[in-house]
């Protein structure tokens, strides 16, 4: 399965993700090339909306052995702990890179790829901030939505720059 992965401004990057009904094998094969994608992008987590699939899921690896990629159904953020700012980027956001405010320790709620019911109590670090930036790109919400509007202009110019200088240098 090949996928493409859609770069802001692309209007598909608005649209919200619809609840999986039953976890079938087209699901699981969805995962695994997001799965794919996101270690071809050197990225620690991808959502199905930044590759044009409607299917609410995504897929995250904060390992640093890189092998521990898991797909996540029907995520849901059941608790949410403190307040924090850190710098966050965006596959679909390339060249910008802003501090955004997120919950320190969140608790998920999702159904793995056997379509059982699991949560992850208090995560916190790089997977609380992982969780929270896929859970927006299902809703539709992209990581530049949650800063200023002057601080929005100026990332939103860098995004703009940066793929105009990389369709140059292909
Ligand atoms: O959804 C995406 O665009 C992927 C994005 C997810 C993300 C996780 C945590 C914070 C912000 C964004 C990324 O994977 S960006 C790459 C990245 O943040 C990273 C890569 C290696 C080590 C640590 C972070
Ligand atoms: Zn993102």
């Amino acid at each position: 399965m090949k996928l493409q992965l859609l770069t802001y401004p692309d209007p598909r990057l608005r649209q919200v993700a619809k609840p999986v009904e039953t976890v079938t094998d087209e699901i699981r094969a969805i995962g695994q090339a997001m799965i794919e994608k996101m270690y071809e992008e050197n990225g620690v987590g991808l959502a199905s909306i930044q590759v044009n699939i409607l299917h609410r899921l995504f897929v995250a690896d904060c390992s640093e052995s890189r092998t521990e990629a898991k797909i996540y159904i029907n995520p849901e953020i059941t608790e949410a702990l403190e307040k924090y700012t850190a710098e966050e980027g965006c596959l679909s956001c390339p060249g910008a890179y802003a501090k955004v405010e997120r919950a320190k320790v969140v608790t998920l709620r999702y159904i793995d790829e056997k379509g059982q019911p699991q949560e992850i109590v208090h995560a916190d670090g790089l997977l609380a901030k992982c969780f929270q930036h896929e859970i927006d790109h299902l809703n539709g919400k992209l990581f530049i939505d949650r800063v200023s509007p002057l601080k929005q202009g100026v990332l939103k110019r860098k995004i703009e720059k940066f793929i105009k200088e990389n369709i140059r240098a292909l």
